[in-house]
């Protein structure tokens, strides 16, 4: 089968012709129906050196994918060939307490995992090929009615990763409140849309490009906004002076923390979610009071299945720029280039094939 593979850090993907992997007991092999391109993976292919992250290339990219069970490895039970599902994408070693408790993202034992954090597509062969090995049917969710591979997949990562961020800072997320979103990109047109779906928060969006601004505006942001140096005053000025109570920043540079840090409201969350590598001074006087910086990262099965049945009622909805797995370079570079609206996702197979 193909596979677009990392060979190393600071090194192209390059589509190759490698072996199609064979369920062993336990696992399942999905034929790959979605593999969504996302940012993090440029991270790889051009930041991350030997030693900053636990697991290492080479191995396949794509770590948020659907598909349809092909074949079930031995002793595998509850899944039947052809079931179009979505993958989880963190693969914990499934028996500590945090993998107990649905906290596969931040497993105990990383020792006992191949790829701590990470899973298909970080640090283990991912969804960028014919066929994906999935190592345990428990990653495996079935899409509800509505919802084809394609679609699905970004769901996984695109949609999951806003949701556990936004569901962190529900409390703070009362109707009245405002809710900032900064970049609407892949992750961030799925943002707005988790903020409009589960929240009454009004929220805003930003991004310098008009065309991500209208997507925010149809995924139901009440205000949209470019970048500049008066962003936070506009936020400041668009809540009657007391500041954003929830800001997501799907970048992660200086200037988006620092402007986040500005518009924040006292008491509010300031939530890092893009890799941009930016930093942000943090002391007891270089934030409004009692603001909380957090990081967040990925999310967990039992969230999910809640976003996906959010999408299955019309709640949620990838915008998708489909590309066959021959384009997978190509969407990347696009991707670099900033001109995918929404998400890029590499469509190896149109249905299943038995
Ligand atoms: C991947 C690698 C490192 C940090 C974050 C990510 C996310 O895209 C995973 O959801
Ligand atoms: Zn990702
Ligand atoms: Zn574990």
């Amino acid at each position: 089968m193909k596979a677009l593979r990392l060979e190393g850090w600071r090194s192209p993907a390059v589509l190759r012709d490698v072996e199609t992997p064979v369920p062993g007991p336990g696992e399942v092999l999905v034929q790959v129906g979605g593999a969504g391109a996302c940012h993090s993976d440029l991270h790889l292919m051009h930041e991350f050196e030997d030693g900053q992250l636990p697991w290492a290339p080479p191995f396949t990219l794509g770590h948020e994918n659907a598909g349809w069970v092909h074949t079930l490895g031995a002793g595998v039970t509850g899944l039947e060939p052809g079931q179009p599902v979505a993958v989880v994408g963190a693969w914990g070693c499934g028996t500590c307490a945090r993998c107990r408790a649905d906290l596969e993202t931040y497993c105990d034992h990383p020792e006992r995992t191949r790829a701590p954090g990470g899973g298909g597509g970080l640090g283990l062969d991912g969804g960028m090929a014919d066929y994906l090995l999935v190592p345990d049917a428990r990653h495996l969710v079935v899409l509800p009615d509505g919802l084809d591979p394609a679609h699905a997949a970004p769901l996984t990562d695109a949609a999951l990763t806003p949701y556990h961020a936004v569901r962190r800072s529900w409390a703070k997320l009362t109707p009245g409140s405002t809710a900032v979103v900064i970049g609407v990109g892949g992750l961030g047109h799925l943002g707005a849309q988790v903020l409009r779906a589960t929240t009454a928060a009004t929220v805003i969006a930003v991004d310098p490009r008009e065309s991500a601004r209208e997507l925010a505006k149809r995924g139901g942001a009440d205000l949209v906004l470019a970048p500049g140096a008066d962003l936070a005053a506009q936020v400041r000025e668009a809540t009657g002076g007391t500041g954003a109570d929830v800001v997501l920043d799907f970048v992660g540079s200086d200037d988006t923390l620092l402007a986040g840090a500005a518009m924040s409201r006292q008491l509010g969350d300031l939530t890092i979610v893009g890799l941009g590598g930016g930093t942000l001074p943090v002391s007891f006087f270089s934030l409004p009071y009692e603001v909380s910086v957090q990081s967040t990262y990925w999310g967990n099965r039992h969230e999910l299945v809640e976003v996906l049945g959010l999408a299955s009622r019309g709640l949620l909805h990838a915008e998708v720029q489909m590309f066959g797995l021959d384009e997978a370079v190509t969407a990347y570079e696009l991707l670099q280039a900033g001109a995918i609206e929404g998400r890029a996702v590499v469509v190896p197979s149109t249905e299943y094939r038995p």
